[in-house]
């Protein structure tokens, strides 16, 4: 963040000639990492967070504003009010039972922050060159650039915990745990969504429905659609249609049929394979290929992202590591509905689909795609699924017809590959290959 705030400094008073250092100071809150927090021990959750939290405590020069802090069980689902109040206590227990507030920047005059900071500044700078070079940010998102530079990074830290080279407690090193009193309740350690809600929420969409004015709605509609096939502001129409009562599914699906729908680059048309290297990953592609050819052509996987979530990560890992291992991947993005889904799986002839939902709507969202998929005959396609899912719904997937599950304690995507090519051998009758050495 000291890095950050000298860039944006410069770049106000160079680019912008903002004089007043005053109006240069950039106001921000942070949230510490929370895509390093862990399913496994998630208890350590807390350090990390607290580690986390120290950086911009004891950096006054990085200028926070404000901190806000996940919890302890991030990685396992919604937090509950206690565990909320855990990550609020965090903050207070610094604020009030030491003097870290006390004091200016303490970091000043360290030739290490101070080194760490250049460094950080010049490879910000570099990348700020590159995509100027580009022709811009708008032309190096539509490249597909920024997403695949995204990809790239996690692709290098999921490796690197692969291969141990960097180290997570509990997820790589020291796995061994005594039982744990946080989570091994049976009504699991997070917030439980009533199921009531949703239904409180339709029921309240069809009232609103059922009460405004049919010709109001289509008349703010039709302004709506005139005003987006004009270059007229569509803002007054949009209010327009607020006032009518137009949902924002309708406004939405209004501006679709104009404008279409924008589908961003995955970023996963990258690679980490060292070619040559003797690795579990090889081991992998050869397992891969073998069943390839005993099926009479490579083997083929569909990379499902299901429902209005928008996380990712997952999907596009496992994307880039299935090809890294020799799979065909189709993978088209964010957002699928389970038709799209299902009619993808039938036109690419895929022996697998993988489902990645981080959203807590798996359950929904997953009887739907196999409804789906049976009515296009595809009854015999095994399907895996991956994300947040807690683990009492496991058997309940299961007996939807899911192969197998993953979740964020699965690191090991080797693993996870090894596994896919075996339910893949056993929708065809072929005997397992047994775990990845
Ligand atoms: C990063 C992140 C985000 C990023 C996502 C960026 C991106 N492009 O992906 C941002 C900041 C955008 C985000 C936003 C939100 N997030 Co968020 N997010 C996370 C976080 C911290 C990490 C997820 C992640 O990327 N993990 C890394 C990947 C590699 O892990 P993974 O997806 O779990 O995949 C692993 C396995 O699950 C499995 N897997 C996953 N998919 C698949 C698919 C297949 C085929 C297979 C075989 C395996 C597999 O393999 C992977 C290997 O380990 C999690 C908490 C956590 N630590 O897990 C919350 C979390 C998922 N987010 C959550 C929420 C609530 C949100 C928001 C709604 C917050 C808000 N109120 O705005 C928004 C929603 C945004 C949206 N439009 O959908 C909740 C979901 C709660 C739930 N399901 O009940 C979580 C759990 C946090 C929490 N505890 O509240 N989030």
């Amino acid at each position: 963040m000291r890095a950050f705030t000298r860039l944006w400094d410069e770049l106000m008073e160079k680019r912008y000639g903002v004089t007043d250092p005053k109006l240069r100071r950039f106001r921000y809150g942070v949230q510490v990492n929370s895509l390093g927090l862990t399913e496994a021990q998630p208890e350590n959750n807390v350090q990390r967070i607290v580690i986390e939290m120290l950086a911009v405590v004891l950096s006054k020069d990085a200028r926070a504003r404000a901190v806000q802090l996940p919890a302890w069980n991030e990685a396992l689902g919604l937090p509950r009010p206690w565990d909320q109040q855990w990550a609020l206590r965090i903050q207070q227990v610094i604020a009030y039972e030491t003097d870290l507030l006390e004091y200016g920047d303490i970091f000043d005059g360290s030739p290490v922050i101070l080194a760490k900071t250049g460094a950080l500044v010049d490879g910000a700078r570099a990348e700020l060159e590159r995509v100027e070079q580009m022709g811009g940010m708008i032309a190096a998102v539509e490249s597909g650039y920024v997403k695949r530079e995204l990809v790239r990074s996690h692709t290098e830290r999921l490796r690197a915990i692969e291969r141990g080279d960097i180290t997570i407690v509990g997820v790589n090193r020291f796995q061994e745990t005594a039982e744990s009193p946080l989570t091994g309740r049976a009504e699991g350690a997070f917030l439980k969504v009533d199921p009531v809600a949703e239904r409180d929420q339709i029921e309240r969409l069809r009232a609103l429905r059922a009460k405004r004015n049919a010709d109001d709605v289509s008349a703010a509609l039709r302004g709506l659609t005139d005003a987006a096939r004009s270059t007229e502001n569509v803002m007054p129409a949009s209010i327009r249609c607020a006032h009518a009562g137009v949902t924002t599914g309708e406004w939405g699906d209004a501006l679709r049929k104009i404008f279409g729908e924008y589908r961003a680059p995955t970023g996963i048309d990258i690679s980490t394979r060292v070619p040559g290297a003797k690795d579990r990953e090889a081991l992998l592609v050869d397992r891969v290929k073998a069943t390839g050819r005993e099926l009479g052509r490579p083997l083929k996987m569909l990379v499902g992202k299901p429902g209005l979530d928008g996380h990712s990560n997952g999907a596009e890992q496992i994307a880039v590591k299935a090809r890294d291992a020799g799979f065909e991947v189709v993978y088209d993005g964010i957002r699928l509905t389970p038709e799209q889904i299902a009619t993808a799986a039938l036109e690419e002839g895929v022996h697998v689909v993988g489902l990645s939902v981080l959203s807590g709507s798996h359950m929904d969202l997953v009887r739907e795609i196999m409804d789906e998929m049976r009515a296009r005959g595809l009854g015999g396609t095994p399907v895996v699924l991956g994300g947040i899912i807690p683990v009492e719904d496991v058997a309940g997937l299961r007996t939807m017809g899911v192969s197998a599950v993953y979740t964020p304690k699965d690191a090991d995507l080797n693993r996870i590959i090894g596994e896919i090519v075996d339910v893949v051998r056993a929708s065809h009758g072929l005997s397992s290959l047994g775990a990845l050495a």
